[in-house]
């Protein structure tokens, strides 16, 4: 059986390549919301309805578990996912990445956190990390026009460094930010640009540390595919070019085969 993933878009892609080094037996089915994203903006019970009816598809796709490659939608209504589906793993993108947070950083590190506005206005990074280290100092900042120009396509491009100078500059300069969390799955996407114009960050990628979070959950449910089939299947509800040469990029020069399929939510 597969392991399900789903995004608003074509962010959750960046948890793949990740799982797939790790995990190469494993088959993945993923869903991006491409006709209704963004979420980030979205009122939290369209974004809850919305993630029912992908569930609802995944479920019926015979998922062994379904990963929110989405950190908007882990922010709203991860409980109420796992309260409709008890009998299969849910894992949010969150929490992995809040344990990291409060198991590395320390009290001389001041640490911003960005993410659409949903996430940022849940205060759901800093609740978690507050709980296991009250200590740190946190700060965070909303950077709404990310994702829709990356769902565009817009990265290795001026108007992207300008857009992330706009809402990054000053938070970074004037909190004196040293540890940069990147709190929305699109954001791993242009790690390259932030990285360039802010060289001395440490930058910390949720999509990556959620990858501990499947494999205990895989192991603790005895659900490890014992054998590779090396295909994937990605599902959008708008089946763009964009999300398809996206998607072409991250599998060249790998074994796997892709599947792309476009299915309409009702
Ligand atoms: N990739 C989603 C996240 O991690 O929050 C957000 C995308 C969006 O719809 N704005």
């Amino acid at each position: 059986r597969p392991i399900g993933f789903f995004d608003s878009g074509l962010g959750g892609l960046t948890c793949i390549p990740h799982l797939m080094k790790a995990l190469p037996k494993e088959r993945i089915i993923y869903f991006g919301d491409t006709a209704r994203t963004p979420y980030g903006s979205k009122a939290p019970s369209t974004i809850r309805l919305f993630s029912m009816q992908i569930a609802d598809f995944l479920v019926k796709e015979n998922v062994k578990m379904i990963v929110i490659a989405c950190n908007t939608v882990s922010s709203t209504c991860l409980e109420d996912l796992q309260q409709k589906y008890p009998q299969i793993p849910i894992v949010g993108i969150i929490s992995p990445a809040a344990k990291v947070i409060a198991g590395t950083c320390t009290k001389d590190n001041k640490i911003g956190i960005i993410g659409t506005k949903v996430t940022i206005k849940s205060q759901a990074y800093e609740s978690l990390i507050h709980n296991l280290n009250p200590d740190l100092d946190l700060y965070s900042t909303p950077c709404p026009t990310f994702v829709p120009l990356i769902e565009e396509g817009i990265i290795q491009n001026e108007i992207m460094d300008l857009s992330i100078q706009y809402y990054l500059d000053h938070f970074i300069s004037y909190n004196k930010i040293d540890t940069l969390v990147l709190g929305c799955t699109h954001y791993p996407l242009i790690r390259k640009n932030i990285e360039k114009l802010y060289p001395d960050l440490r930058i910390i990628n949720p999509s990556e540390e959620i990858l501990q979070s499947i494999t205990a959950r895989l192991s603790e449910n005895d659900l490890f595919a014992d054998q590779a089939v090396f295909e994937n299947t990605f599902y959008a509800s708008d089946l763009s070019e964009n999300f398809i040469n996206m998607i072409n990029r991250i599998f060249e020069n790998s074994e796997f085969k892709v599947a792309f399929k476009s299915f309409e939510l009702d």
